[in-house]
């Protein structure tokens, strides 16, 4: 076959050679019949592309086409890569192609509803723009969403979703590195996992049954069933009733479960050095994505330390305190108390990811094991990045009659989750495992302020398509 370039790596050290490349037509530009520029875009790298008339190279009739070609048009494109004398404004890459031949590969359709040009500003550009009196669209997300397949080219968008896979391809290093296995548990399921009225209940042929909330019940299982660490990379499926910028209805969680000898901090230790070892790696193999990202959403590098901060929630309950904001010691952090507790930590430890653990029990799901020295507390704890909630994370109850009491008084069906609650019947190892959610690792890493931004293909409350 032919050998094909990559429009990221067009660089200076190809001057002179003759290469192919297949992308997207993102701008073509007549400046006479003679002459024209076409933009190509490859996997958010961009090159400009030159069409000279000049016998037996180029036609009028090539110039002609190339300049009739639709915006977003597959095409192939072969030339010479040269090094122009100034700066190249409108192209990633610092280069050009001295165009020798344009096929087109696939048509677009000649009205795009989204200007992929226009969908990649960041709003200072916007706003630069419209006061320069340019004409453009604001794209709003809603349209994003209604024509994905298009936002989805942006420079951002390949970098979020480049990004998003190095989060979960670390996840799955780590853990297998450090002895878990990596398992699949089911997604359609007798009763609730996580209680509350956020289920999708179907019908099992029949039999009342709802989609996994979490892979809590099987995970914990799996302990039972000797797996001693596990991990799982799978759909989450929240009923959520209401429109937030965190929560979606169907995510990805990245979970683990694991036998504990001593103590849950045990399970914390695993946390520190699996994002400790996540943030190295994002930072050091995602830089031109991160990159590619900033510039659309400019937001600074997460601050983190070496060895991860752990608060109790009692200490952060006296933080807040001290900076005038009240709350029920025994009862949650809302979103606001949060966001400001990240301030303050942030302030006094010069850290935006942290551990907050010893959570009161009435605010944790029922299978939280209470602390032995005092049970209004339990042995879980949540972690925060930049002031919102990425993992909720727990030593378990592994009593089967204790679970099944706790259960109860949480409002949950014990019957519906008797093979779970029986489990523990034969012998169970102390046990504790924490979930996190993928899109929020990626929206919070990136400081960018809303979910949907980091889901391919989000499923909110009023939205199941695309
Ligand atoms: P999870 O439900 O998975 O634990 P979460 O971020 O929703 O994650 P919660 O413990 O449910 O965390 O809630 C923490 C706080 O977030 C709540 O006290 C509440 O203030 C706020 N919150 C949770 N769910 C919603 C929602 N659907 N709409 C608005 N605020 C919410
Ligand atoms: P929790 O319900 O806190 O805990 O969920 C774990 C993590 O999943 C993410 N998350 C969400 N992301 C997007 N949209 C949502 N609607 C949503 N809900 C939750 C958050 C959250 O921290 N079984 C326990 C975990 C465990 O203890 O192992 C659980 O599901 O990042």
């Amino acid at each position: 076959g032919r050998e094909w370039t990559e429009v990221g790596s067009l660089t200076e050290g190809l001057e002179g050679r003759t290469v192919l490349v297949r992308g997207r037509a993102q701008t073509i530009r007549a400046v006479s019949k003679k002459m024209a520029f076409l933009i190509v875009r490859e996997k958010g790298f961009t090159v400009q592309c030159v069409l000279t008339v000049s016998p037996d190279v180029v036609s009028l009739g090539m110039v002609k086409f190339a300049t009739g070609l639709n915006r977003e048009s597959y095409v192939d494109v072969e030339g010479t890569v040269s090094v122009p004398n100034s700066p190249i404004k409108g192209a990633s890459q610092q280069v050009e192609i001295q165009v020798r031949k344009v096929y087109c590969i696939s048509k677009a359709v000649p009205t795009l509803p989204i200007n992929i040009e226009d969908a990649a500003r960041s709003e200072l550009e916007i706003d630069k723009a419209l006061q320069a009196g340019e004409q453009l669209v604001r794209v709003n997300q809603d349209t994003r969403l209604n024509f994905r397949v298009l936002d989805l080219r942006t420079p951002s968008n390949q970098g979020i979703f480049r990004v998003q896979c190095q989060v979960e391809n670390i996840f799955r290093q780590f853990l297998l590195s450090e002895g878990f296995v990596g398992i699949h548990t089911p997604k359609l399921i007798a009763g609730s996992s996580e209680g509350g009225s956020a289920v999708f209940r179907l019908d099992y042929k029949g039999q009342p049954a709802c989609l996994a909330q979490s892979p809590q019940l099987h995970k914990q299982m799996a302990i039972c069933g000797d797996f001693g660490r596990v991990f799982e990379v799978g759909p989450v499926f929240r009923a959520e009733d209401s429109f937030t910028h965190r929560h979606l209805c169907e995510f990805t969680g990245l979970d683990v479960e694991m036998e504990i000898k001593e103590h849950y901090s045990e399970v914390m230790d695993i946390v520190d050095r699996l994002f400790v070892a996540l943030f190295d790696s994002l930072n050091e193999r995602c830089q031109k994505e991160l990159e590619a990202i900033g510039k659309q959403y400019p937001f600074e590098p997460l601050k983190y330390l070496r060895k991860t901060l752990q608060l109790t929630f009692q200490e952060g309950v006296q933080l807040l305190k001290e900076a005038g904001i009240e709350i029920d010691p025994l009862g949650d952090l809302n979103t606001e108390s949060e966001r400001k507790l990240g301030q303050l930590v942030l302030e006094k430890y010069g850290t935006e990811f942290y551990i907050l653990h010893r959570y009161p029990l009435a605010v944790r799901p029922f299978y939280t094991m209470p602390c032995s020295d005092d049970p209004t507390y339990s042995n879980s704890f949540d972690v925060f990045i930049r002031g919102e909630e990425i993992i909720s994370g727990a030593q378990r109850v592994h009593l089967p009659d204790f679970l099944a009491t706790r259960a109860e008084a949480c409002g949950i069906d014990v019957k519906s989750i008797s093979t779970y609650v029986d489990s523990f019947r034969y012998g169970a190892p102390p046990h504790g495992g924490f979930g996190v959610g993928l899109e929020r690792v990626v929206m919070l890493f990136c400081a960018l302020n809303n979910i949907r931004k980091t889901s391919l293909f989000p499923r909110d409350p009023l939205r199941i398509a695309p």
